[in-house]
């Protein structure tokens, strides 16, 4: 690599889409940017401005018990191509307002970006490629790894706003890099694909589900498509998850388990992110093998809670030869083998019968 000083960058590629047909009521229309600053090596997704009026008087934060009413929360969807060949390597973002400062996360609910061209492995739904919630921090890979990515291929890039703190917020900008390594780097990357491990998870359903009063545990199984090694992960659990943990279904070993920290309450403050060895050679999950995941709550709420999740966040690395067995974006196959949280023995909610109008 040459190690080019800084020179101005030449813009491969860039084209603003107004969002019209999402914007809010006051008719401000966010636009979307993408260029390629080819010296950095980042795709640099620049979009806003966004109208965020505060949601802090009566609503909740995102997370609490019995979910949150994401129907309030303003919604903008972004679609584009991905304008390099490469692996992906990572990203920064980052929110400011009009004068340029920066504005704190806590406005923001999730973003995601997808690749409508690749499928997950475990289900038939498209890969996420970046997903970031209030807290998650810049992830940043070295360049010995990264996530293959083609020219071309479909994105989307899904933003949900949700300004927990007391003030409005008149205008906020969000700036994606996204790091990459170019197609030509030697030795070439070992390729690294999101793996989402889920005890709810299926198409067409929510990924929430209900835990009893007390200590209750959710578990899934699984079938591996394809041979990978699990390089870290991290997890997902809503107030009183207690544990998540990965098993050999066979032997019943458990492969990693993760304990979020609490705060003074007892809730969830973070949680940690295992790694395996970027450089090593991780966890070796085999082809064909059964894997189970298992979320624990321990509710002393004294009643049922509802819209608690459950799921395991990992990066795998696998082989050429592997990522060409990848399951293809048409293949409906389901990795899991039972339908975990959705099984018998979880039952909906009852809504009492409305009152009959005279
Ligand atoms: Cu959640």
């Amino acid at each position: 690599m040459q190690r080019a000083a800084r020179l101005l960058v030449p813009i491969l590629f860039l084209l603003v889409v107004p969002a019209g047909l999402l914007a809010q009521d006051d008719a401000v229309e966010a636009a979307f940017a993408i260029r390629v600053d080819s010296a950095r090596h980042e795709v640099v997704l620049t979009v806003g401005p966004f109208v965020l009026p505060s949601m802090a008087a009566g609503a909740h934060g995102a997370h609490g018990p019995g979910g949150h009413d994401e129907s309030r929360m303003p919604q903008f969807n972004f679609k584009f191509q991905w304008p390099v060949d490469g692996t992906g390597r990572g990203f920064r973002m980052t929110l400011r307002d009009a004068e340029g400062k920066k504005v704190s996360q806590r406005v923001l609910h999730h973003l995601n970006v997808i690749n409508q061209d690749r499928r997950q492995l475990l289900l038939p739904l498209q890969e996420r490629i970046m997903a970031v919630g209030r807290e998650t921090p810049a992830i940043m890979l070295p360049a010995t790894v990264g996530l293959p990515l083609t020219r071309g291929t479909r994105m989307r890039l899904n933003i949900m706003w949700h300004n927990e703190t007391p003030h409005d917020v008149d205008a906020v900008w969000m700036d994606i890099r996204i790091r990459y390594s170019p197609a030509n780097l030697l030795p070439r990357p070992v390729l690294t694909l999101p793996l989402s491990m889920d005890v709810a998870d299926m198409k067409g359903r929510p990924n929430t589900f209900t835990v009893p009063a007390g200590r209750s545990e959710v578990a899934r199984e699984f079938v591996m498509p394809v041979t990978g090694r699990l390089l870290g992960v991290n997890g997902h659990m809503h107030d009183w998850g207690t544990e998540l943990r990965l098993e050999d279904a066979v032997s019943g070993k458990v492969l990693t388990r993760l304990t979020p920290t609490l705060d003074s309450l007892g809730k969830i403050h973070r949680m940690p992110t295992r790694l395996y060895g970027i450089a090593g050679d991780g966890l070796r999950l085999r082809a064909e093998r059964r894997y189970r995941i298992v979320v624990v709550y321990d509710n002393p709420t004294g009643a049922p809670m509802a819209g608690v999740m459950g799921h395991l966040d990992g990066l795998i690395s696998v082989s050429e030869a592997d990522l060409a067995r990848w399951p293809a974006l048409d293949n409906p196959a389901v990795a899991y083998v039972d339908e975990g949280a959705w099984r018998a023995e979880y039952a909906a909610p009852r809504v009492a019968p409305a009152p009959a109008v005279p």
